[in-house]
């Protein structure tokens, strides 16, 4: 699919209207692909180094949820200019960055994401101020389990999810919608290394195994506005990455200075116990979360 063009790298009223009517748009091109290279390779450098250095939690933790809170190459990658001009043209002028996350299916793996609605557990309501912006840093094809997408299924409310807890799941509850979505229905988003797509916490979406030769990873930011709300949980935090928070509703977090500092690391723990708190509630099983 020829990647959307943008004016100024900003998205015109026919991208927002797109974006609203499907609840979803891509592919944007972003950056050059030696540039997604450069992020894979800071990954990369991150997975030789850090995997046997007694990090407090295993490292695939830190990688699948709030990587922006202990990795400064992931915070500074989400305040680029080129990812927020694009969000602005949903959010607005005013964005705080909420989880960054990395979703890894390594070469001929049966991992998969099911069918699910992201907001089922956050917290945060059926909102519509939320985006996320999910970056290729490999490419994301039907053989590397791209993700699938139901469009316009934004426009339900939260759906009754089912707990499966499979390990195959990359969710941490390997929650599933309970609808059943035809073949038919779904859109598939493939991307190449360097473009990004953008999705509304309402969709229904997914992905299946990674039959390729390649990694496929997923570089993915959870953007919101600063009116929206932690609902269910005490408190929630989020990272100021454009404009001004006027609302005050979460609890600021900093971009690291270095990679797991002592004081990352502590803030880290704080906001993973809170939201686990929030993301486990009502849950059938007790797991740590992505532990
Ligand atoms: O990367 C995937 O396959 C799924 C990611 C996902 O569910 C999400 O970004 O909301």
């Amino acid at each position: 699919m020829a990647a959307i063009s943008l004016e100024n790298g900003r998205l015109g009223s026919a991208e927002q209207e797109q974006y609203w009517s499907s609840g979803f748009l891509f592919p944007i091109k972003l950056m050059e692909a030696d540039v997604a290279s450069d992020a894979r390779a800071a990954l990369e450098a991150v997975e030789r180094d850090w995997l046997d250095a007694g990090l407090p939690l295993p490292l695939n933790t830190y990688k699948r949820i709030n990587a922006h809170v202990v990795m400064p190459f992931v915070a500074e990658l989400a305040r680029a200019p080129a990812i927020l001009d694009v969000v602005e043209g949903v959010l607005g002028p005013d964005i705080l960055l909420y989880s960054a996350e990395f979703f890894v299916k390594e070469p001929k793996t049966s991992h998969v994401v099911s069918m699910h609605q992201d907001l089922t557990y956050w917290g945060l309501g059926a909102i519509d101020g939320l985006v996320t912006a999910w970056l290729a840093l490999s490419p994301a094809t039907p053989e590397s389990g791209c993700m699938d997408f139901v469009a316009g299924s934004h426009k339900n409310p939260i759906l009754p999810h089912e707990d499966t807890f499979d390990a195959n799941n990359l969710l941490s509850r390997g929650q599933e919608v309970r609808v059943d979505v035809e073949e038919g229905d779904k859109t598939r988003i493939e991307l190449q290394p360097g473009e990004m797509s953008l999705h509304h916490g309402l969709i229904i979406h997914g992905s299946g195994p990674n039959v390729s030769e390649d990694r496929r990873i997923g570089c993915v930011f959870r953007f919101i506005r600063p009116d929206m709300r932690q609902e269910v949980g005490a408190r929630d935090f989020a990272m100021l990455v454009r404009g001004e928070d006027r609302f005050g509703h979460f609890t600021p977090v900093p971009p690291p200075k270095r990679l797991f500092s002592p004081e990352s690391l502590a803030l880290y723990d704080e906001i993973r116990a809170e939201q686990a708190k929030t993301m486990m509630k009502g849950a059938s099983a007790s797991v740590a979360l992505y532990g």
